[in-house]
Parts: C-alpha cells; structure tokens; sequence
C-alpha cells in the first residue's frame, strides 16, 4: 500500500488536507454536529456551493457525495457525503456506511486531492454503533488503498475518546 493513514483526536475543521468529509444530511443545507462545524469554520461560500449542487442534482443521496469548496478552512474542498441513519441493522446500513468511504475517496481522486480526512461518519446523531462503524471505515479505506497510488495519506479524525480508541484497535488489527 503506498498511502498513510494516520488517527488524530481533533476537530476536523483544522485539518491540514486537501479535502475534509463532511457528515451531511440529504438536504446539503447543514445541520448540527461535524456539519455544523463545518458550515461555521468555512463560512457562507460552502452552503452557496451546496445551493448549486441541489440546484442541479436535488440534494444527495445516502451513501454518495459530493464536492464544495472548504472555504475558509486550511483545506481545500468539503467532500459532503451523507451517512446512514441507525435503524437496527437490517436496512442496509453497512452498505451505505461503507459507500459514503469509497464514493469520498473515489471523488477525493477525481478532484486531485492526494490527503484526506474522515470524521466518524454516522456515529454522533445517526447513532451508528462506534464498533462497527470504526471496523467498516478502517476495513474500506484500506481496500480502497490497496487499489490505487493516487492517494498518499488518510487521516481519520476522531471528536470523541470511545471513537479514537476504536479506530486505533481497528488500526492495530490491521496492520500489515
Ligand atoms: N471534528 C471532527 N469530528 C466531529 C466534530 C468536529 N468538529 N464535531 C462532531 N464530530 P454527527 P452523523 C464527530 O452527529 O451521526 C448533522 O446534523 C462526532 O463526535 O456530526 O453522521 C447532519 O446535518 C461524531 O463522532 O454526524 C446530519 O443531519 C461524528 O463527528 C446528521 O448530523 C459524526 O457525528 C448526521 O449525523
């Protein structure tokens, strides 16, 4: 594998990348949480850009994403994925947790970006249990990795202990 991935505890909208994800809502017009940090950190340019987005597409489905400008964040672009909502398991909802990893990496590579960070998707409001949730981001990442040299580091950033301690366990159990 040719990328880094590196685990921080920190708020993500300080994160010195080419693109940061974002944990958005199928709306693109904010919300609480990391979303809301994100809209505050950035400023009003990000929400104009989800404005054409939905102008163009309605807004995003669950599982896939779409790009921003971040801007006045140190990165570059917001990557706006939107995460499953928790509702028992049996809805497809490691699937989609699973897409909203693959389809940010896939479109942090069409725009160029070669470092990228992941909030805990999913796990704040849309109560997705912290283990799986950690097993699947680690697990997808690395697959993605393992497909492509176009990306040179990975940061997981984690707002919470329970989150860090987690996708450290994951990092450790897979390690090559
Ligand atoms: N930096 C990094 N991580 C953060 C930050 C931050 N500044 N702030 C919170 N987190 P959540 P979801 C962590 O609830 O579960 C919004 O209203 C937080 O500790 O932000 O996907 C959207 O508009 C948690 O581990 O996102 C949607 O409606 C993780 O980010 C809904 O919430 C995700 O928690 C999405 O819910």
């Amino acid at each position: 594998m040719h990328a880094k991935i590196e685990l921080q505890k920190a708020d993500i909208t300080k994160a010195h990348v080419d693109c940061i994800v974002n944990a958005a809502n199928t709306s693109l017009l904010g919300g609480g949480g990391v979303d809301g940090a994100i809209h505050r950190a950035g400023g009003p340019s990000i929400l104009e850009d989800c404005r054409k987005i939905i102008a163009r597409q309605g807004g995003c489905k669950t599982g896939e994403a779409v790009i921003t400008t971040a801007g006045n964040m140190p990165s570059k672009y917001v990557i706006h994925t939107v995460g499953p909502v928790w509702n028992g398991g049996n809805h497809g909802e490691k699937e989609k947790l699973a897409h909203c990893y693959q389809n940010s990496l896939q479109l942090a590579v069409e725009n160029n970006c070669r470092s990228i960070a992941f909030p805990n998707i999913s796990t704040g409001i849309y109560g997705f249990p912290k283990e799986a949730a950690a097993q699947i981001a680690v697990k997808t990442v690395k697959d993605f990795l393992s497909g492509t040299n176009k990306i040179d580091k990975v940061l997981f950033v984690c707002f919470d202990d329970e989150n860090f301690e987690l996708v450290k366990l994951q990092l450790d159990l897979n390690k090559e």
